[in-house]
């Protein structure tokens, strides 16, 4: 018995030893000793990632940055934004010109590996659509044989296109456009029939560039996955726990009814999980090298997922996105958050 509990001894031991050197992650470092995150965000996507006239970002993607800073360096303001088209995305976060890229951007198996990238979850369920003007009279994908496509270089979107017209035994003409302003401006302009990207972008650019919006059509078919999520590179993985667990606190604070108006209240619970959650009962910030009330300061200041949702792309913004997918699990939806224990 004794033995036993001696070698249980030596494995936490060297556990802790293990733990300790996690933490000295040069990326983590880097960005304390800067005292401010690099965000790396679409170069304006409405909902989603925009600059405003004083150079003030906000969006979806934008607000997934900000409670990274919240939980990490206390204050919701400390990241710099760093707009980035398709095509640079990946070689900024691989060169570490940005700390996270936080850019509508896909999940998948290449990325995750060739380019040696870590996804941290997904924060926004999507998929692939097409949008085309109504006086085409085209009412499905499947009529759009022979149609030129407006497509932005360095996506799954062109990968997607390619594989669903040759799938459907369709010809096509893509115009691919690295510059989303110019795509847009493409299709706008009659240079193409069809603008086809995640249905996100297709209901901003609608909402927010179209002369008329009701002049075009979303069809439709979802031809793809694409489930969208924050990416850090290889390296550092205290650094993608922080951005993992920051977002799946955001989605347990909604799942438990925690906003930014009753936090204060919510100091006060009695249930053990939200005493946890918010640092009431430490532990939780010791586990991931942060304030013990890291999730206090992310609610406060960003709110929980289901504000962060309505405020950037839900029914009252230009977008009216339904919850659908990212409705939380408890809902129908797919936003499941691992147990924060
Ligand atoms: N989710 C797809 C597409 C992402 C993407 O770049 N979409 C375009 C069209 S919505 C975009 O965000 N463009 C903004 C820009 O170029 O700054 C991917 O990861 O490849």
């Amino acid at each position: 018995m004794l033995k036993r509990t001696l070698a249980i001894t030596a494995v936490t031991v060297a556990l802790a030893g293990f733990a300790t050197a996690a933490h000295a992650g040069k990326d983590l470092d880097a960005i304390k000793a800067r005292g401010q995150i690099l965000c790396g965000v679409s170069t304006g996507l409405a909902g989603f990632s925009l600059a405003d006239s004083k150079g003030e970002w906000t969006g979806l993607d934008v607000d997934v940055c900000k409670a990274v800073a919240a939980a990490l360096l206390g204050d919701a303001r400390k990241v710099k934004f760093v707009p980035l088209s398709a095509q640079q995305r990946f070689t900024a976060l691989q060169a570490g010109e940005v700390d996270i890229l936080s850019r509508n951007t896909t999940i998948t198996m290449t990325r995750d590996t060739s380019l040696g990238l870590d996804f941290t979850g997904v924060t926004y369920y999507d998929g692939q659509g097409f949008m085309v003007p109504k006086k085409l009279g085209v009412k499905s994908a499947k009529e759009l044989k022979g149609a030129t496509v407006c497509v932005q270089p360095g996506t799954t979107t062109e990968l997607n296109l390619a594989d669903y017209f040759r799938a459907n035994k369709m010809d096509f003409k893509p115009v691919v456009i690295e510059r989303l302003e110019e795509v847009e401006q493409a299709y706008f302009s009659g240079r193409c029939d069809v603008y086809t990207t995640d249905a996100s972008g297709l209901a901003a650019t609608r909402a927010t560039r179209a002369s008329n919006p009701e002049d075009h059509l979303i069809l439709p078919e979802i031809i793809s996955k694409e489930p969208l999520g924050p990416a850090v590179r290889h390296g550092d993985n205290q650094w993608a726990d922080i951005v993992r667990w920051t977002f799946n606190a955001q989605l347990e604070a909604e799942e438990k009814g925690i906003t930014s108006k009753n936090i204060d209240e919510m100091l006060a619970s009695a249930d053990p999980s939200i005493r946890r959650l918010l640092g009431v009962t430490p532990g939780m910030g010791k586990a991931l090298g942060v304030d013990e009330d890291w999730v206090v300061k992310v609610i406060r200041q960003v709110g929980n997922y289901g504000e962060m949702f309505e405020r950037n792309v839900g029914k009252n913004t230009p977008l009216k996105l339904d919850r659908g997918l990212n409705a939380l699990w408890t809902q129908g939806g797919l936003q499941y958050a691992a147990p924060i224990r």
